[in-house]
């Protein structure tokens, strides 16, 4: 049996306490290995690892940094297949998708090493003559990145690559559900020649990591991918210590249909959105929003293409729909079908767990569309982050702007129609970090900011150089070679 251990100040290491968990494959409840379950003693060593190794890898240049995330991204091309196999075994989604997640982890080392040659700050005129003004990025100091399991490889990628290439040591908390990628992915950059401590791993169930991280002095900054509670929870934490926090969180997303759309690629959009990565995806599509005149025509559409989905194991090429993570994901799934029956939506499709054949081993559901939802039931409000879908009737395109404004998140938005004028309206008026026309809500790129509004964060972006914001910090230099006082704002310029 494979054991996947902590990595701690350049060594792999078991915990202090001995203990191990069990990792199981959420289609068919193999055990994969076992996993060192780690502590508060192996969060404290390793941010002591991070801080001292801190002060040679800021002095580091940063194209040598950059270095190593080419070499890094160099390997995972070659391991591609590997780890998508790997993560469809440890987390369920179908082969396609986790070559598709390892990619966009790929394309994320290889855009943020490109960064080791940039990390641009300005030169801009000073007031006085003989005097320059200038402005440089430094790293943060000490990170924590705290990712979910729904994107094992890309999510980490997103945090770690511009953390380090900006002169930044980390502490990596992986999701207890998928520690095997991460495991991967730390042993990559470890073999791509990252010094020790700059990167450390320390895997565990339950809060007790995390909470150390989060109140630990010696960690800087946060960066969180998860759930809205838990989000709330770690800006509480963090607020009174002044810790630099950075929040992705949950999304509420819709694709709104008007009457010109061309309804067929509409439809191949909401299904690809709301039940790729059986809807686990923080900008899965949860919400059709549809003008009334084409509502019948959609519906059926949908409905057709969704029965014919498979579910099965993600490993097998005829698999459309793979399992969700655990049986308390299926539970919650479950709770919402029924929330939406007592509120008055209209089950269309699914809407029950399945476990016919093989489909018994592992924790699968239905994807289930509801019609007739009204916005402000809790099935159109809240995030299930399961296959479920629900469908909403306007009038027109200012009334499906409003419902797809009027939640409690602001991640992704989707328009389909013909109508230029009106594509560019909704771009202008959609309230959410990212919009499309004519495609569904999901596949955002690594090179464009990522992130959202209201409850979807905490205003900073992921991805792109936007990322650098919440990596680095801005320092302004002034350098006077006059020889004499020049003082700003007071002495004039003769
Ligand atoms: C997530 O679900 O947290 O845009 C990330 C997408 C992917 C990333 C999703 N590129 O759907």
């Amino acid at each position: 049996m494979d054991v996947y251990r902590n990595y701690i100040d350049g060594r792999w290491v078991e915990a202090a306490s001995g203990a191990r968990t069990e990792d199981r494959n959420p289609a068919t409840g193999e055990v994969l290995g076992q996993v060192v379950k780690g502590g508060a003693r192996e969060a404290e060593e390793a941010v002591a690892a991070a801080r001292r190794a801190f002060d040679r890898w800021r002095l580091y240049p940063a194209p040598r940094r950059a270095e190593i995330l080419f070499r890094a991204a160099q390997m995972m091309v070659e391991r591609k297949e590997e780890l998508a196999r790997m993560m469809t075994r440890e987390m369920g989604k179908v082969l396609a998708e986790a070559r598709g997640d390892v990619q966009e982890g790929i394309d994320m080392t290889y855009f943020m090493a490109g960064e080791g040659r940039r990390l641009a700050g300005q030169t801009v005129p000073a007031e006085h003559p003989d005097k320059w003004a200038m402005s440089v990025r430094d790293p943060v100091g000490v990170v924590a990145a705290i990712t979910p399991w729904n994107f094992p490889m890309a999510i980490p990628t997103w945090k770690l690559m511009p953390a380090l290439v900006a002169g930044n040591t980390a502490i990596f908390k992986p999701a207890s559900e998928t520690p095997i990628l991460a495991y991967e992915l730390v042993r990559i950059l470890e073999e791509a020649g990252l010094p020790p401590g700059v990167l450390n791993l320390v895997t565990g169930p339950g809060s007790e990591v995390g909470e150390a991280l989060l109140n630990h002095p010696d960690v800087d900054l946060i960066s969180f991918t998860g759930s809205l509670e838990m989000g709330r929870h770690v800006q509480e934490v963090a607020a009174p210590k002044l810790k630099r926090v950075h929040l992705e969180l949950g999304g509420k997303n819709a694709i709104t249909v008007l009457a010109d759309a061309d309804l067929d690629l509409a439809v191949q959009g909401i299904v690809w959105s709301a039940f790729g990565t059986t809807g686990q995806r923080c900008t899965a599509c949860s919400r059709v929003i549809v003008e009334r005149p084409v509502h019948g025509q959609l519906l059926e559409k949908l409905v057709a293409r969704v029965q014919a989905l498979r579910l099965g194991d993600g490993l097998d090429p005829s698999t459309d729909v793979g399992p969700l993570i655990n049986r308390a994901a299926v539970e919650k799934v479950g709770e919402y079908v029924r929330i939406g029956k007592e509120e008055g939506a209209r089950l269309v499709v699914g809407g029950e767990p399945a476990a016919e054949g093989d489909l018994a081993r592992g924790h699968f559901f239905r994807p289930t569309i509801f019609d007739g939802v009204r916005p402000d039931m809790r099935l159109a409000q809240e995030e299930i982050f399961g296959p479920v879908l629900s469908v909403i009737t306007v009038d027109s395109l200012e009334e499906a702007v409003q419902v797809n404004n009027r939640v409690p998140y602001g991640l992704s938005s989707a328009l389909y129609t013909r109508d230029v004028n009106k594509a560019f309206r909704a771009m202008r008026d959609l309230s959410s970090g990212i919009c499309y026309v004519n495609a569904g809500t999901i596949g955002a790129e690594i090179q464009l900011p990522f992130g959202g509004v209201r409850g979807t964060g905490n205003g900073h972006r992921e991805a792109g150089i936007a990322a650098l914001e919440v990596y680095t910090e801005w320092k302004a230099i002034y350098v006077d070679f006059s020889g004499k006082l020049q003082r700003a704002q007071i002495d004039p310029v003769s």
